[in-house]
């Protein structure tokens, strides 16, 4: 066994709730490994947190009408509760937008920057004129050029899986805007990830037990040859690049956000009373860091970290990385925008945790795709955990309670039968320890069951009904030894079933602090009073998945039906902001296209006290003839601005109807009155 272990999940992005693609593709996977090691006693720690960076998040807050800060601070609080009732088993939850993280992303890159490992380049880069920003990473969407998928990111294919940057887009759009972009000129840091091209393959290949999926996709990386990644970006959301001159720039959230694993261990560290011990975790070699992500996350995790880590010289590198590939939802890929997804939140409502954690962890991605339905989840609840685990433990105990007044018999003159089921206890221990080393938890899951259908075959055999009369001693055995089976997987099952195993534990009188090590085939003393209980689990009816079908069906039909909703109210203003407005009755003179732009038209409008010139982008909706005489409402005071060279002196008001068609705000007073 190692001597510790590091296990990290990938840190969802706060900008939306966490479902069940994610709890399949890494938490529930390192829960299940988390748990195994604990029960083993070992030196184990699990961090996580939220991703409170990047274009991700700053989308939702526009698509929300709120600030990232306000986008953040909810999911961060959600998911990270969310994630407690599920029973997944953080020793820490942080978050990027934390000053620690804040301090140590700058001080990694200050640490290469000073080794002059960065190339600074000026590039040509999509930039949105209306929007009046560049377009990196999920602003800009286009053809992917390495399979054609057309709703490609700047950032990656979530077809291919290919790492993109946005100048590679066949067609790009702006996100924001919906144009075209221009190319313009900036500034950027680059990770030269070409020199260690060779450092990294020779790393890929010293690694053990790496899943074949996972291997695959670096090693076609690799072969594919590592060029230079830039590491800042031009957003005004992220850590600020710890440059003088590089006002303006924030760190890449693929730069910083793996970063958050340090910056919250070293929280979870101050939290423990020993602000150093982070250091034993990432700066100690006979620490064993394993990450969990999903397949998406690859190149970041075995690549781009790997080299930035290596660099700097003073963390230790994942010893594995065992991604999972998707999970889709009753045959159809999971799509949150399509409203095809079953929140976490969602399902806690309904049901316990357990079922949930037994039917994804019988059904992991581990090696391909794989398919979550209720009608599945149904079958396994009530065939599997009902019927195999849920019946063997009933028949155990209700039989003891009824014949040995709840007192675990003596066993004497065992038989062969009696003493093969007691084997394999440790025959099933041992093919489960080895399936959980091997990050195979589906097996893992199931030799568990394996043991509990032992378990009921041996009950059913020895027909404890009949021998009760006839051969008390024979009788007594059996329930001895499916006693012991019961305290078996009381502990073999707590990874998966932490809440149920729980109270099977009371039951049958095993202390929550016994370890692995203590399953053994007589773990419940002869002698034992067993408790009373309620059965395990409870059998789902089919009017319950029905709903969740349901449910979910309703759920699509929403998100494809057209939009009727208007943004939120924005945040509230003060009356003195709106009275430094000024607004003024108008009339449009004289309208044309500016050149090269599909959006603006050059509008020229009486304002009473002058004529101006007013770019507005509504080209897509009048025609310039068509609006001139319209009156108008304009913001008079508004600072001038530079849209394709022409200056522009003012606003003019629209309103936007739920389908998106726009219309002018007009009065009948005459140019130049002042709107109050
Ligand atoms: N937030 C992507 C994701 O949620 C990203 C993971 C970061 S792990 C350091 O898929
Ligand atoms: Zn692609």
């Amino acid at each position: 066994m190692a001597k510790r272990t590091l296990i990290t999940s990938a840190l969802p992005y706060a900008n939306g709730p966490i479902h069940l693609g994610h709890l399949a593709g890494a938490y529930l996977p390192s829960d299940l490994y988390t748990r195994y090691l604990r029960l083993k006693n070992a030196d184990v720690i699990h961090i996580c947190g939220s991703d409170e960076h990047g274009v991700p998040i700053t989308i939702a807050a526009e698509k929300e009408g709120i600030s990232p800060q306000q986008v953040v601070d909810k999911f961060h609080t959600r998911n990270k509760d969310a994630f407690e009732k599920f029973g997944i088993d953080f020793d820490y939850y942080g978050r990027t937008s934390s000053e620690t993280h804040k301090k140590t992303s700058q001080e990694i890159f200050l640490k290469l920057h000073k080794q002059g490992i960065f190339k600074k380049k000026t590039e040509e880069q999509l930039y949105d004129e209306d929007a009046d920003m560049f377009l990196p990473d999920r602003y800009v969407k286009g053809t992917c050029p390495k399979c054609g998928h057309p709703e490609a990111y700047g950032d990656q294919c979530e077809k291919c899986g290919s790492s993109l940057s946005p100048t590679e887009l066949i067609d790009p759009i702006s996100s924001i805007t919906g144009n075209k972009p221009i190319q313009k000129k900036t500034e950027h840091w680059y990770l030269p990830l070409g020199d260690f091209q060779e450092r990294l393959e020779q790393w890929i290949d010293s690694r053990k037990g790496w899943k074949p999926n996972v291997t695959g996709q670096c090693k076609s990386w690799l072969n594919s040859g590592l060029t230079d990644r830039a590491v800042t970006r031009d957003l005004t959301w992220g850590v600020p690049v710890p440059l003088p001159e590089a006002e303006g720039k924030v760190l890449y959230v693929w730069f910083d956000a793996p970063i958050g694993y340090i910056s919250a261990t070293k929280e979870w560290a101050v939290k423990t009373g020993n602000p150093d011990l982070w250091k034993t975790y990432w700066q100690d070699d006979e620490t064993e860091l394993i990450n969990f992500i999903g397949k998406d996350n690859i190149v970041f995790h075995c690549i781009m970290f790997p080299a930035t880590l290596m660099q700097h010289g003073d963390y230790v590198l994942p010893t594995n990385v065992p991604a999972n590939e998707f999970l889709n939802l009753e045959g159809r890929k999971l799509s949150t925008s399509k409203g095809w997804a079953v929140w976490l939140e969602e399902y806690l409502e309904e049901f316990e945790p357990d079922l949930l954690r037994y039917v994804l962890g019988t059904t992991l991605p581990e090696t391909k795709d794989s398919d979550f339905s209720w009608n599945d989840f149904q079958a396994r609840v009530n065939g599997e955990l009902a019927d195999i685990l849920g019946n063997f433990v009933f028949r155990t105990t209700s039989f003891t309670q009824r014949f040995f007044d709840g007192s675990v018999p003596t066993p004497k003159n065992l038989d062969a039968n009696d003493t093969k089921t007691l084997a394999a206890i440790d025959d099933q221990k041992k093919r489960i320890s080895k399936a959980y080393d091997g990050f195979r938890f589906r097996e893992a899951i199931a030799e568990t069951m394996n043991l509990a259908r032992i378990g009921n075959r041996y009950f059913t055999e020895t027909e404890p009904w009949k021998t009760r009369k006839s051969e008390p001693q024979k009788c007594a055995n059996t329930l001895y030894v499916c006693t012991q089976i019961c305290g078996a997987l009381s502990l073999l099952f707590e990874p998966v079933l932490p809440q149920k195993m729980y109270k099977l534990r009371e039951q049958m009188g095993i202390p929550h602090t016994a370890s692995w090590q203590q399953i053994t085939k007589n773990l419940v003393p002869a002698g034992h009073i067993v408790a009373e209980q309620a059965i395990l689990f409870e059998k789902i009816e089919d009017d319950v998945v029905e709903r969740e079908i349901q449910k979910l069906k309703k759920k699509s039909e929403a998100a494809a039906a057209p939009e009727h909703s208007f943004p939120p109210i924005k945040e509230e203003t003060t009356f003195d902001d709106f009275m430094a407005l000024d607004l003024r009755a108008g009339k449009v003179l004289k309208a044309e296209k500016v050149e090269k732009s599909n959006k603006l038209l050059q509008i020229t409008v009486d304002v009473g006290i002058d004529k101006r010139t007013i770019l507005s982008g509504i080209a897509e909706y009048f025609s310039p003839d068509d609006i001139i005489g319209q009156s108008v409402c304009v913001v008079a005071n508004l600072a001038p601005k530079k849209m394709m060279g022409i200056e522009s002196n003012g606003m003019i008001l629209m309103s936007e109807d739920s389908d998106g068609s726009l219309h002018f705000v007009s009065t009948d007073a005459e140019p130049g009155s002042p709107i109050t």
